[in-house]
């Protein structure tokens, strides 16, 4: 879990931003519409800073199932 994490945080921030969630779903062969992506972090940034840290990037990831499951990935 963690070393998932790290390992999207391309800069080694600590924190995950917009673009490097983007990246990462692009690297699995996920694309979803800009808007989508924005509701993602927006659902999950709890700080509202735009970035997500370990814990909101839980809630992420379960998001990001259950979008799948609906486009069919
Ligand atoms: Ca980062």
């Amino acid at each position: 879990m963690r070393r998932v994490y790290v390992q999207i945080d391309d800069d080694n921030s600590g924190f995950i931003d917009l673009q490097e969630l983007n990246k990462a779903l692009q690297l699995v062969g996920i694309r979803i519409p800009g808007y989508e992506l924005r509701d993602l972090v927006e659902a999950a940034d709890r700080e509202r800073d735009d970035k997500i840290d370990l814990e909101e990037f839980k809630d992420v990831r379960i998001q990001i199932y259950f979008v799948c499951y609906f486009c069919n990935l």
